[in-house]
């Protein structure tokens, strides 16, 4: 009798003990949580960083302002360390770039089981143009991606070819990516470079159709060594280039769509935090792209400070609210997520 009074008594004690803890936990979660916002607000905190891990790419875009100059990989151990460092220092959102991510699937893979499993962030987005994603790889990866974002500059072939993206079907892929994303549940993007050859479409029956959740619309961007035809580039991005003027009339042609957001070029500048195949941020500041030290070589903090990054210009581009806030402006059916961007 009375060890079975102890016994009640213990376990009273112990689901105290354990009621208790749930709520410190919260609690502490609540004071981390304030603690970020605070720190945003004080130092610089890599919060969304766009890892362009390879420049290959399949296509030659005529405007491309991250050009084949290397065909460097960095050892998958390297680009983890590098991933892991970031996450430590705050980072909540990765996105993979390049060139083409997709010419690596393997490697590609393996980074986004890494960043979310192990490294625990919040957000894994791709930008890619599409034509060498599988339906197998998104089915294999559904749990490991968030965002897949495909790049799409015209709904009339000829215009993608002048433009140098693709030869033919690339409308279709894009149709057939946006369903199988809308059956795994990961959200559909849509990025649209808006320059002299498709400025005056008007998208607006083709993007209704294939409702993403949101349609960024870049303005051309010129960057001296990359696409600015001088010496050390391998683009002459010039012939593409729109006036503010134009885009914006591009910009209003396309207003009925709720899910378009706007980047003009003095949005874009310094607004992204880009880390190069070398494990290396790039200053974009004077229209070039000058590499900080190697976060291989050096902490975070140090590699951020060279890199001529704009924390001011990152949240007036609604960086920090789009991420962690269900935009009001979805137009795709996509079910919701936590995590937008
Ligand atoms: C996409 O990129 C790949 C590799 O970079 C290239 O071979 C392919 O033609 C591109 N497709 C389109 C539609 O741009
Ligand atoms: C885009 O929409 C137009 C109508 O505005 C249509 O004629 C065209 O076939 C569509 N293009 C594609 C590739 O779906
Ligand atoms: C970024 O690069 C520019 C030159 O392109 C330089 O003037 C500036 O100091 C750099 N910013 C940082 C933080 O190093
Ligand atoms: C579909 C469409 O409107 N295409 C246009 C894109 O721009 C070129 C050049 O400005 C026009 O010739 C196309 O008609
Ligand atoms: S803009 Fe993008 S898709 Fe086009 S060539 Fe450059 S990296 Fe490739």
């Amino acid at each position: 009798m009375l060890s079975l009074l102890s016994l009640f008594v213990l376990f009273i004690i112990s689901s105290y003990v354990v009621f208790h803890e749930k709520k410190i936990n919260k609690i502490q979660y609540f004071l981390k949580k304030i603690g970020n916002i605070l720190s945003y607000k004080t130092k610089k905190v890599p919060l969304s960083v766009n890892f362009h891990f390879t420049r290959k790419c399949n296509y030659e875009c005529g405007f491309c302002f991250h050009t084949a100059k290397t065909s460097y990989l960095a050892p998958i151990e390297d680009s983890k360390y590098a991933l892991k460092k970031l996450a430590d220092a705050g980072m909540k959102k990765i996105n993979f770039a390049g060139g083409e991510p997709f010419l690596y699937p393997k490697y590609l893979e393996e980074l986004m089981r890494y960043c979310k499993l192990v490294l625990k962030v919040e957000s894994v987005s791709i930008v890619s143009n599409g034509s060498k994603i599988k339906y197998d790889f998104l089915k294999r990866n559904k749990d490991y991606l968030d965002i897949l974002a495909i790049s799409c500059d015209s709904f009339d072939e000829s215009v993608n070819k002048k433009i140098g993206r693709g030869t033919g079907k690339h409308v279709e892929k894009l149709s057939d990516i946006s369903h199988w994303c809308r059956e795994f549940g990961i959200k559909f993007k849509l990025n649209t470079v808006v320059n002299a050859y498709n400025k005056s479409e008007d998208m607006n029956e083709n993007i209704s159709k294939i409702a993403p959740f949101r349609w960024k619309c870049f303005q051309v961007l010129i960057l001296e060594n990359e696409n600015g035809g001088g010496e050390g580039a391998l683009r002459d991005a010039r012939e593409f280039i729109v006036t503010d003027q134009e885009f914006e009339e591009f910009i209003q042609r396309h207003s009925e769509q709720k899910c378009i957001v706007p980047e003009p070029n003095n949005l874009m500048k310094n607004s992204y935090l880009i880390l190069d195949e070398y494990l290396r941020f790039l200053n974009c500041t004077n229209n070039d792209k000058t590499p900080s030290e190697s976060l291989l070589d050096v902490p975070v903090e140090k590699a951020l400070m060279q890199a001529g990054w704009d924390q001011e210009a990152f949240i007036g581009r609604s960086g920090i609210y789009d991420w962690s806030k269900q935009p009001s402006n979805t137009c795709g059916n996509n079910q919701a997520k936590e995590l937008e961007w």
